[in-house]
């Protein structure tokens, strides 16, 4: 035997010996899963069928909860735009990333949630809404901003929900796109979809949309569909009061009236939402992916919708901060509602633990994806963390004033910069209709809290003044 026939013959031999050993350690070696992260922007997880005065029309998502597994505890850390994308597309909380607030844009300090997958051999999609760079209406080039993703059709200013703008994603042209826009944006995923048929490599598509979100302006079909005069409040909504104007620099519930063209308005884009996700179920049916595709139905955060009345979002109530999170998984054929503790800051983690491909070590959240699958022990965590900063002055009219907080299974708590704010006991008063903060009983458990917070604070570099703020009870009230 020459030389070259023994190297030909020892590499023949290794190659058996590792496709042995890859067989045994893999015997449910599959081609890696695609991934499809649908999200939505401003849907609560109260507006979803099924839930407690829900008003919601949306028979797809209500068959897909019902059929896979829905996480019902599955909390916005920081419910609002800009630091919720950013947690989901950097995997840190914000005073690690430097998001934190709706005025900061995310830097490619780490690897992001599409270079986890392109690095694991996918093709990367992002289709929608971004708004994680200067705003909403700025053009990313291509390049270490896109965080990974190779198809890069974000578009700009997204509350316009009829003739949208959108990116040219070479040049940056701008082009107005007729129609309504979770139409159009389903039109360029269902593209997509259609354009991995057959391909090698796996995919992982993002389609971000931006309606339930304001201005609630649903086309008639849908909106018609919600009568004013019989809808159902939630037992918490009410007016905002004059003591309110004193003391809430925030969107308050000023009218009835106004209460009730914004229901018509939020609940029919939520029906909107469920149109193009039916859509999108059916192309994965008909490009025969069902069977190897993860899907994954949620929303950047909530809406208050007149509760305690307010409306929009930030705050650390159920209505702002409890979302969908649905998932669909090939290898999870039973259906199942879990109660576990589930936040934005586990998102990227689980995505990647789903799908198989590794975890980047700077993530700080959790891989759920044993717990979602069934596979082994989980432990869950004790508490997810809840926190706002309010914004510049030109934005204070808006904004709810800084907090931070945390959800354990049982209760919700938070403290503002002048005092402890908020208790809830969501078990016994699920629409948080008794602040328990000023309660003497309260004391132990608040000073359990409180070091939780500050142990939490001092880990990912916070400069919240935790405290000084333990010290005092908050002047804004607390319902
Ligand atoms: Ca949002």
């Amino acid at each position: 035997m020459n030389r070259r026939e023994f190297l030909k013959q020892t590499a023949a031999a290794s190659l058996a010996a590792t496709a042995v050993r890859n067989a045994s350690a893999e015997p449910t070696a599959h081609k890696p899963w695609n991934v499809l992260y649908l999200f939505s922007d401003q849907h609560r997880a109260a507006s979803l069928p099924g839930e407690p005065f829900n008003q919601s029309e949306a028979p797809t998502l209500d068959r897909f909860r019902r059929k896979n597994l829905s996480m019902d505890t599955c909390v916005s850390n920081y419910p609002l735009c800009v630091p919720h994308r950013a947690i989901l597309m950097s995997g840190l909380y914000p005073a690690q990333s430097h998001v934190e607030g709706n005025e900061d844009s995310l830097k490619p300090t780490m690897v992001g949630l599409g270079e986890a997958f392109q690095k694991a051999g996918y093709h990367t999609g992002y289709i929608g809404k971004w708004h994680l760079y200067n705003g909403e209406d700025q053009f990313v080039p291509k390049g270490p901003l896109r965080f990974g993703f190779d198809d890069w059709h974000a578009w700009a200013m997204t509350n316009k929900h009829y003739d949208g703008i959108t990116f040219d994603q070479e040049t940056g042209q701008r082009h107005i796109i007729p129609g309504y826009q979770p139409v159009r944006m389903t039109d360029q995923a269902i593209e997509f979809l259609n354009g991995q048929k057959g391909a090698q490599k796996p995919w992982f598509l993002v389609v971000s949309y931006n309606p339930p979100h304001p201005p609630f302006d649903p086309p008639p079909a849908e909106r018609n569909r919600y009568d004013a005069a019989t809808l159902k409040l939630r037992p918490n909504v009410r007016l905002s009061t004059p003591a309110d104007k004193l003391t809430r620099p925030y969107p308050q519930l000023e009218s009835m009236e106004t209460l009730h063209t914004a229901e018509q308005g939020y609940y029919g884009g939520i029906t909107a939402i469920d149109e193009q996700f039916a859509r999108l179920m059916k192309t994965l049916d008909d490009n025969g992916m069902t069977e190897n595709t993860i899907v994954v139905y949620t929303s950047d955060h909530g809406e208050m919708m007149g509760s305690h009345g307010h409306m929009a979002k930030q705050m650390p109530h159920e209505e702002s901060c409890r979302v969908p999170f649905m998932v669909r998984h090939p290898e999870n054929k039973s259906p199942r509602a879990s109660d576990t503790l589930f936040a934005s800051i586990d998102i990227y983690p689980t995505l990647c633990g789903l799908a198989g491909i590794p975890i980047p070590q700077h993530c700080v959240g959790r891989d759920f994806s044993s717990h979602m699958l069934g596979h082994g022990h989980f432990k869950e965590a004790d508490m997810v963390f809840l926190l706002n900063n309010q914004g510049p002055p030109s934005r204070q009219e808006v904004d709810v004033p800084t907090y931070r907080g945390l959800r354990t299974k049982t209760h919700t708590y938070a403290v503002q910069l002048d005092g402890v704010w908020v208790l809830y006991d969501n078990v016994k008063d699920p629409y948080q209709l008794k602040n328990l903060a000023t309660d003497p009983a309260s004391k132990p458990m608040i000073e359990k809290f409180n070091t939780a917070l500050m142990a939490w604070g001092k880990q990912v570099g916070d400069t919240f003044p935790y405290e000084t703020a333990f010290k005092s009870v908050s002047s804004y009230p607390g319902t």
